[in-house]
This record gives structure tokens, C-alpha cells and sequence, in this order.
């Protein structure tokens, strides 16, 4: 390693390291806003990174961006001199010029880096604001799930490499020139119709409020509040993981009892687990897969995963005959508790309506899918983000932390198995299924139920299981994030992949990496190991670890369904995809 000087002290630098990963590396602070160093991203474009730097035999020293500039063998940098410090003072003010300036009314409210990088540069005043150039910035609202405001835009273009380069949809582009410039849809579509799959990861590395959810706490508290209407609950596998962090817990708290609490003291009349949901799934995935696999039709891939519905309708139309038709966990729950729960419970059906809270934006384009809406009859009514979650809370006052842990009480739709459980996590549904799988082709469990092979954090992971029955081995894949997925479909496309059945979540890490799950500037795939490795533990400790054994959906089966894929079953909880 080499030498220079940052701020008087000696440091040794890498080759190619640049200002700042050295000046972290050794200690010191530099504030940057358009960097992300989790995706490796440093465009330079907000330049708040500037330092000074003088090299050996320079009489006058440079101001340079830190993110992309090298260090050099006896650079001597500075990073809080005056002149910086003006200096970063005033490219955050420049920023402000073209941001419209509703902080108070924003989605980021109290988590915007924009207000976060003003602060540690000193920012006291906004000269340069012009509401002209603000005002002719487009706000696109369009989509169910996804508002995006360009006057919050700061064109870190964080958005666009996360959707390019992590993703691999590139649904993002560079619009407009000078001070009309902004980051559009391709070929200058309208979120709706463009080539966006609502994933919602841009949302999540957005540092504004430029990118969000549409906020819908307003149409739960009117319910909430409505004395005709039944409320129905419901909250993801991965919610009850990742919720705590919003309220200062570490990562991977499971906090599932906390949050029972809180829907209690929301005023939620029937608190129900997508969890149960899960193994309903896993009955109905499982025994189409094996009617699949005897007509020998390969691969099946799994559909709970808007994010990859859309993905396969808009992209690759070709595969959708591939898809296993199980709905999706939330939209069984929601079909159940518009059908079943009401007969069950002697409740007016009609005075239902279904509030489901999950780590995902696409579940909010899902509910409106013409085919999950019957008579005008949606089977959820409502999604709430994790985000939108906690605004809830805050927005009814209540301190999550200060509830005492509860439990579900509802004796129909919220027991759950591990294999449940475990559906929030890139493998889970894969696992869950060859659990129940195992068990129906050869009448006893599976003694191994933990697939270690299953559970490495790779983009496509491929294992073969073997079932121990005229069936044989099967040969099963997971893919997780996008990128990895475009290229198993095109492997599958193409004939050159050779599986049973293939496992997708268009979300790096599963569920618990969604793109509804809380905004963390930093470390957030490390987030999501955490959340993971909880979502395991509550699979060891879970009284049953198959889905078939879930007492409640034995009764479901016995008292209402018949068996899976019964007609009544097929009817209720199969869709289909359009292209
Ligand atoms: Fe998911 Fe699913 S696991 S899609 O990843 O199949 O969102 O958590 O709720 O529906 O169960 C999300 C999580 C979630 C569904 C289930
Ligand atoms: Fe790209 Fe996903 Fe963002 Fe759409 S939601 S622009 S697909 S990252």
C-alpha cells in the first residue's frame, strides 16, 4: 500500500482506492448524498463529497468529488477546511434550487438524507429555490403502487443503476437536458404501462421522497373508523422481522407479538397470519406440481411473487404457461376470509374488508388484477408497505415499543407451520413445498425438513431432492432479484435448463429484502440476513414444520375446501395470467 495525508495524519491507500473509501477506511467523515455504497455507485453528480487535495510540488490545491477520485502517492487531502466546508455548503443549496420544498408534507418526513446531508453541511438558507423550474417537473401517479415526483428528484440516478445494474429491467432512463432533467420510464412511458414491474427496489435506494408508495393509511383509518364495517388483518411472513427496526430494535427482531398488539389497539376486529395462507399454498402448489410432473409438464414455477407476475406477463409472455396458477399467499387469505371466514365466524361477508400488510409495492398492483376482483368484489381491499405500517402507528399514536406482546387468538386462518414461515425468504417456498411434497407421494414426513443446499444466498441456487418414489429425484432452482431470474427463464426459454421446479422472488433476498420494507440508507442486504436467519429460528421452534400438519388447514380442507385442488379449491384459490 502507499502513502498520503488526509487531514495532516499519515494513511496508506489501496491502488485504485479512491479519496473516500480511504478516508472511511481510516476514520474520516465525508458527507455524500448521490453515493451508495451498497451498490457500488458513485456518479459524483451531487458533488457533496468535495475535498481539497494538493499533490507533491503543487503550489494550489484542487477541490475534487471524493467518491471518484482516486488517491494518489502524496496527496494531501483535506476534508473539513473552511473552504470545504463552503463548498459542500453551497452544492447542497444548488440541490435545493429545482427540490420543491414540502418537507413537512413529504413521505420521507423525518427519514429524507436530503434534509440529513443539509444538516451535517450547515444549510441554513435555500436562496437559489425557483418554484418555475419546479413547477415544470412531472409528477406521475398513474400507478397503484408507485408515485414518482420528479420536483423531489435530485438525479442521483441511484434509481437507475439499481434498476439497470441490480435489477436487470432497466425501466429507468435519463430524461430531459440542463435543468429539465430528471429520471424518466423508457421511451417516456407512464408508470402504469411502462416496463416497470413495481419490485419497488428503487424505491428503496431513493434518498428523497422523489420515489414512493402511494400512501393509503388514510383508506384503513377510514375503515378503522366506519362501525359497519368488519376489519380484517393480515401481515406477510417477513413483516413480523424487519418491523422492529423502524422503532430502534436490531435487525431480525421478531416482533410478530408486537405487532398482534398493535392491530389490536388499531381496532382491527379479526387479526389473521399470511402465514396460514402459506401452507394453504404449499397444498395447493404442491398437488398441482405432482399433477404437472406425472403428465410430465416441467418446469412449474411459483406465482406468489407479484413482482414476478409482472415480470413474466411484461417481459416474457411465453413462460406464462409455465406458472403454476396458485394465487398468492395474501390473495388466498383474502379469498378465504371473503368465503370461508364469514360461514365460520356467522359475519355479514359483505361488510369484510381485508387490510394486508407486507414488505412489497407490487402487492398493491396485485389486488387490482381485474381477475382478483370479482363483481367489483376485491379479495384485499387494502395494502399497506411496511413503510406505510409504521406511518399507521405513528399517524394513531401509538408506541410500538411500549406494547406487550400478544397473540393470535383467531381459531380458523392464523395458525401456522415453519414451512410458512419460512415463505418470507429466498429457498422457503421451495423448502416448504418439498416438505408436503415428500409427504403425499411416499405417506410420511420427510426427516431431513432443513434443505441446507437450499439455503445459500447466491442469485440462482440448484439442488436435486430425492422423493424416494416413483417419482424420483426432482430437480429444483431458485432465483432471487431479477437479474438472476432473466436468466434462468431465458435458460428455460432457450431448453437448456433442466428442472422440475423453479422458485422466484423479484426481490434480492426474498420478501425480506422487499421493496415495501423499510428505507435503509445503508447495509440493507445485511438487514436481510438477519431477517432471514429469524425467519429459520421460528421454523425450528414452530410446533409443526409442514404444512399439512397445520391443524387449521386440516379443518379448512375437511370443513370447506375438500381436498386441494378440489373444484371448490380451484375455483377459489387458482388464477390465471394474461399476456
Ligand atoms: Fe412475501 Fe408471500 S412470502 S410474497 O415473499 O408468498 O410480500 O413476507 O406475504 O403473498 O406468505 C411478500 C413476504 C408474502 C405472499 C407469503
Ligand atoms: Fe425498476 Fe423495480 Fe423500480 Fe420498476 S420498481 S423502476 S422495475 S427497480
Amino acid at each position: 500500500s502507499l502513502g498520503a495525508r488526509i487531514n495532516g495524519r499519515p494513511v496508506t491507500f489501496w491502488s485504485n482506492e479512491t479519496i473516500l473509501q480511504c478516508a472511511r477506511r481510516h476514520g474520516f467523515y465525508i458527507p455524500t448524498l448521490c453515493e451508495l455504497d451498497d451498490i457500488d455507485h458513485t456518479p459524483g453528480t451531487c458533488r457533496v463529497c468535495l475535498v481539497e487535495a494538493a499533490m507533491p510540488g503543487r503550489d494550489n490545491a484542487m477541490i475534487l468529488t471524493a467518491c471518484n477520485t482516486p488517491m494518489q502517492e502524496g496527496m494531501e487531502v483535506e476534508t473539513r477546511s473552511r473552504k470545504v466546508r463552503e463548498m459542500q455548503r453551497l452544492q447542497v443549496e444548488l440541490l435545493m434550487a429545482d427540490h420543491a420544498h414540502e418537507c413537512a408534507t413529504c413521505i420521507r418526513h423525518g427519514n429524507c438524507e436530503l434534509q440529513d446531508v443539509a444538516q451535517a453541511v450547515g444549510l441554513r438558507q435555500s436562496r437559489f429555490a425557483d418554484p418555475a423550474l419546479i413547477a415544470e417537473r412531472p409528477v406521475d401517479t398513474s400507478s397503484p403502487a408507485l408515485i414518482r415526483d420528479m420536483t423531489k428528484c435530485i438525479r442521483c440516478q441511484r434509481c437507475v443503476a439499481m434498476c439497470r445494474h441490480g435489477q436487470g429491467v432497466d425501466a429507468l432512463v435519463i430524461s430531459g437536458t440542463q435543468h429539465g432533467t430528471f429520471v424518466g420510464l423508457k421511451d417516456g412511458a407512464s408508470q402504469r404501462v411502462s416496463s416497470c414491474v413495481t419490485c419497488g427496489q428503487c424505491v428503496l435506494v431513493c434518498p428523497t421522497g422523489a420515489l414512493g408508495e402511494r400512501d393509503e393509511t388514510d383508506k384503513v383509518i377510514d375503515y378503522l373508523y366506519d362501525p359497519e364495517i368488519i376489519t380484517v388483518v393480515e401481515f406477510a411472513p417477513a413483516i413480523r422481522v424487519g418491523f422492529g427496526e423502524e422503532f430502534g430494535l436490531p435487525p431480525g427482531t421478531n416482533v410478530q407479538g408486537q405487532i398482534i398488539a398493535a392491530c389490536r389497539r388499531l381496532g382491527f376486529d379479526v387479526v389473521l397470519d399470511t402465514n396460514f395462507a402459506a401452507d394453504v399454498v404449499i397444498m395447493e402448489e404442491g398437488t398441482e406440481l405432482l399433477s404437472r410432473l406425472k403428465r410430465g409438464v416441467r418446469p412449474t414455477f411459483t406465482s406468489c411473487c407479484p413482482g414476478w407476475i409482472n415480470f413474466a406477463e411484461r417481459h416474457y409472455p411465453e413462460i406464462l404457461p409455465y406458472l403454476s396458477t396458485t394465487k398468492s399467499p395474501q390473495q388466498v387469505l383474502g379469498a378465504i376470509a371473503k368465503s370461508y371466514l364469514p360461514e365460520r365466524m356467522g359475519l355479514d361477508g359483505k361488510r369484510i374488508r381485508v387490510v394486508s400488510i407486507m414488505p412489497c409495492t407490487a402487492k398493491k398492483d396485485e389486488i387490482v388484477r381485474p381477475q382478483l376482483v370479482h363483481d367489483g368484489v376485491p379479495e384485499i381491499d387494502v395494502v399497506l408497505t411496511t413503510r406505510e405500517f409504521a406511518r399507521l402507528l405513528k399517524r394513531e399514536g401509538i408506541d410500538f415499543r411500549s406494547l406487550e406482546p400478544s397473540e393470535f387468538d383467531n381459531p380458523f386462518m392464523s395458525a401456522f407451520s415453519g414451512a410458512g414461515a419460512i415463505f418470507g425468504t429466498t429457498g422457503g417456498v421451495m423448502e416448504a413445498a418439498l416438505r408436503t411434497i415428500y409427504y403425499v407421494v411416499n405417506g410420511r414426513e420427510l426427516e431431513q425438513v432443513e434443505l441446507s443446499q437450499l439455503r445459500g444466498f447466491e442469485g440462482v441456487r440448484a439442488a436435486t431432492v430425492d422423493l424416494n418414489s416413483e417419482i424420483g429425484a426432482v430437480k429444483v432452482a431458485m432465483a432471487h432479484g431479477l437479474k438472476p431470474t432473466r436468466q434462468i427463464v431465458e435458460a428455460v426459454l432457450a431448453g437448456t435448463a433442466d428442472f422440475d421446479f423453479i422458485e422466484i422472488m423479484a426481490c434480492p433476498g426474498g420478501c425480506v429484502d422487499g421493496g415495501g420494507t423499510l428505507r435503509s440508507k445503508k447495509h440493507y442486504l445485511n438487514h436481510a440476513q438477519k431477517r432471514r436467519e429469524t425467519l429459520f429460528a421460528i421454523d425450528r421452534n414452530a410446533k409443526a414444520r409442514q404444512s399439512h400438519n397445520n391443524p387449521q388447514v386440516q379443518a379448512l380442507y375437511r370443513d370447506f375446501l375438500g381436498s386441494p385442488n378440489s373444484e371448490k379449491a380451484h375455483k377459489l384459490l387458482h388464477t390465471r395470467y394474461t399476456d
